[in-house]
């Protein structure tokens, strides 16, 4: 018997993309889990609540951060991971058991093997929003991947090389992506578009990025 079933159709079925040696998306890796993962990133944010950081240069970052397990700070000085809030004296909250298991099932499908994150932080997009090309070089093991969630409203990704100046890929990224860049990748600049206006079923006018690392 035929079914219509629109929303399934719309969907291509996960498929695995190389972007570069040691770069991988995972397009839909995490499509099914919406509910669970925002709910993970609500009970994160009940105790770390968004805040919008100051660039060392003194700029207001358009994304709002949160974070568990090792957590970060930026002023003046540079950007730091801590265990700990340096006001209260109290260690992060610890980070759910849903997002160390997508890091390692992430890790693994991408051949980084299995690996257990000590650091997530979360960005909250707004439309306009944007991450101007950087490289992730304030963790201590280079060894370890990052895993990159992407949740909410699509973007574009935009993945370059080792110099700042090298060509950038642009990368469509969707509610329940997953990318995964390590080994040679490992310091590649990347960066995220102005995030385009638009609401997501799931997660309303925003979109929601999850890194997943190594910090400490
Ligand atoms: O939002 C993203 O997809 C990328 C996040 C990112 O580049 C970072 O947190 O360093």
């Amino acid at each position: 018997m035929m079914t219509i079933d629109l929303f399934e159709d719309a969907l291509p079925p996960p498929w695995r993309e190389e972007i570069a040696p040691g770069a991988v998306v995972l397009h839909g890796f995490v499509r099914e889990h919406g509910p669970e993962l925002l709910a993970a990133v609500h009970s994160v944010v009940a105790q770390v609540p968004w805040r919008h950081m100051t660039t060392p240069g003194g700029y207001t970052m358009s994304v709002a951060m949160s974070w568990c397990g090792n957590g970060w700070s930026s002023d003046s000085r540079g950007y730091r991971y801590s265990e700990r809030d340096s006001r209260s004296g109290k260690q992060w909250p610890p980070i759910p058991a849903i997002l160390m298991a997508l890091a390692d099932e992430a890790a693994l499908q991408a051949g980084f093997g299995h690996y257990v994150p000590d650091s997530c932080l979360m960005n909250r997009y707004d439309p306009g929003s944007k991450l101007s090309l950087h490289q992730d070089k304030d963790e201590r093991d280079f060894n370890a991947p990052i895993v990159s969630v992407s949740l909410g409203l699509p973007a574009v990704f935009l993945f370059g090389g080792l110099q700042r100046s090298d060509r950038a890929q642009r990368i469509p990224l969707a509610h329940g992506d997953v990318v995964v860049w390590g080994g040679p990748s490992r310091l590649n600049f990347h960066g995220i578009q102005p995030i385009k206006e638009g609401y997501h079923s799931l997660v309303g006018p925003h979109r929601i990025n999850i890194t997943l690392r190594k910090a400490l």
